[in-house]
């Protein structure tokens, strides 16, 4: 069997059985222990001086090699062209999207820096899976850099249809890095459309549906495939975790604020995208409309804090204080306050227990490429006694979880509505909206997602596979000036040393 080698901008924390790691990057990982291979990323940190070392660090038949960032990499590749560029452009707000030409080099630069990391380390049989939008170029940059080897390419985030995309300047640079990819996975088939959508119209390409298995692409002078992979979760184990957690201290204590009241339960990283306000003001025109659930239902949401050193960031968190306490001002008695607002991380036992106490799980981003929470609430329920999921319709998870209250998240009336009906279900409609929902996600959990992306990567055929005439690093090498002030070369031959 191939060696499975994971990119991804950010290596995941992974303490074996521990409570940081969510489904994700545990299905990734179980993947990577049965092949043996490797997980290649940014570690995080970010160098003020001095050359980013490459380190890596053996665990059982899996490596991980991390590297530092630069600050200007940082800036230009992280904060700028992913996070403020290509992150709003793809959950559809250019309103927000910033773009700067200097960015995109950085963006460039840096990828085609971390793909000559990556080289030396590769053997001829290795495959490849490319993760996010952070590295849409990677497979261009190591093609350049002679690699021949398969290369998957799966995106978290949605693809936006091409009057979107059409917004950010390199567009076409955009997509045609993303043909050199052998297999692109989407999490939805309207994401897989926008897509095709572009390469028939924007890009004079082709796309051909075969008897089974993903589409063939054709633009750019090159062949691949793509297909939806929609993501899961591990449901059963959610389950334990939140049984687990029923009588532990967070549930508790969450009871014993409630007292008898019912809770609607979100929980976000503080993003743009995930449609707080808009939720918010659901919330209070529910109290508004129906006098008779004040004092009778609490929403808590957690939303730990992300990108904390942009803008668009400190920007949602003010708006959101702000809707919180003026809300709460306006309802709250002295013994409730409707909205509890936290901003902080917990550990994900006390999140999947306090998901088994919510009689609500109320998840409506703006737009989402699929949205794990969605899933981990509904595994989380007891099934004598589920909750309901409120959910919007652009959540990728909404092409699947039919059992769900399926809302538009800027209809901030429809949203009090199907609060309202979601408070009021009945036991049996709850039990048969979620029996339902679980079968779903058993059927399609994590190592499917997974297994199925994988069996397609290894079964894209045709060239040649093994490094190119080329050889390792020569033209990758042309392309990138390496992190900003390192010779790429350089780069390079140090790098392994760590
Ligand atoms: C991207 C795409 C796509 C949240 N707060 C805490 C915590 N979480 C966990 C959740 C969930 C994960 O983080 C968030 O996943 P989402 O899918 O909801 O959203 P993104 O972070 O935007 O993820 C998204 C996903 O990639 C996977 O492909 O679904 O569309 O945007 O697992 O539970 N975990 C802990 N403490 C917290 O406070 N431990």
């Amino acid at each position: 069997m191939s060696r499975l080698i994971i990119v991804s901008n950010r290596v995941a924390p992974i303490s074996e059985g521990g409570p940081a790691a969510g489904g994700l990057a545990v299905g990734v990982y179980d993947a990577l222990k049965e092949t043996g291979g490797m997980w290649f990323g940014w570690s995080g940190d970010v160098l003020s001086s001095g050359q980013p070392q490459i380190k890596l660090e053996e665990r059982g038949p899996v490596t991980f090699a991390t590297v530092s960032l630069v600050r200007r990499d940082y800036d230009q590749y992280y904060r700028g062209f992913s996070n403020a560029t290509l992150w709003p452009a793809f959950h559809y707000r250019a309103d927000l999207l910033q773009y700067d030409r200097h960015d995109f080099e950085g963006y460039r630069r840096v990828n085609a820096w971390l793909a000559q990391q990556l080289v030396p380390l590769l053997r001829e049989d290795d495959v490849i899976w490319v993760h996010d939008y952070h590295l849409i170029p990677f497979a261009q940059a190591l093609r350049a850099a002679g690699v021949n080897n398969r290369i998957g390419f799966f995106l978290h985030i949605p693809f936006p249809a091409s009057q979107v995309l059409l917004a950010v300047p390199p567009h076409r640079e955009l997509v045609e890095a993303l043909c050199s990819f052998d297999l692109l996975g989407f999490q939805t088939t309207p994401d897989l459309r926008a897509f095709c959508d572009y390469i028939i119209n924007e890009a004079q390409g082709t796309v051909r549906a075969s008897a089974s298995g993903p589409l063939t692409v054709q633009a750019f002078g090159r062949t691949l495939r793509a297909s939806a992979y929609p993501i899961g979760v591990y449901p059963d184990e959610i389950a334990e975790l939140a049984k687990a957690g029923e009588r532990g201290k967070p549930v508790r204590t969450m009871k014993a604020t409630l007292h008898s009241r019912k809770l609607i339960m979100s929980v976000d990283r503080l993003d743009y995208s995930k449609g707080l306000v808009e939720r918010f003001r659901a919330f209070e025109r529910l109290l508004e409309n129906t006098a008779a659930l004040r004092n009778k239902v609490s929403f808590l949401q957690i939303a730990p804090p992300t990108r904390a050193d942009m803008h668009a960031y400190q920007d949602i968190r003010l708006q959101l204080e702000g809707e919180s306490g003026r809300i709460n001002g306006r309802f709250a008695e002295l013994d409730w306050t409707p909205i509890l607002y936290i901003h902080r991380q917990y550990e994900r036992s006390v999140l999947a227990a306090l998901f088994r106490t919510a009689h609500v799980g109320y998840v409506t981003p703006l737009r989402d490429g699929m949205n794990l929470v969605a899933k981990e609430y509904v595994s989380a329920q007891d099934p004598e006694n589920p909750g309901v999921l409120v959910l919007s319709r652009f959540a990728g998870a909404a092409q699947e979880l039919e059992g769900a209250l399926i809302v538009n998240p800027v209809d901030v009336d429809g949203m009090a509505e199907a609060l309202a009906q979601a408070l009021g279900m009945p036991l049996a409609e709850r039990q048969a909206r979620h029996r339902d929902m679980m079968v779903q996600l058993r059927e399609n959990n994590v190592s499917v997602w997974r297994d199925n992306f994988m069996r397609d990567l290894q079964n894209v055929g045709g060239a040649k596979r093994g490094r190119g005439a080329k050889g390792r690093g020569a033209a990758g090498a042309e392309r990138a000036s390496g992190p900003s002030g390192a010779s790429g070369k350089k780069a390079a031959r140090e790098s392994v040393t760590g």
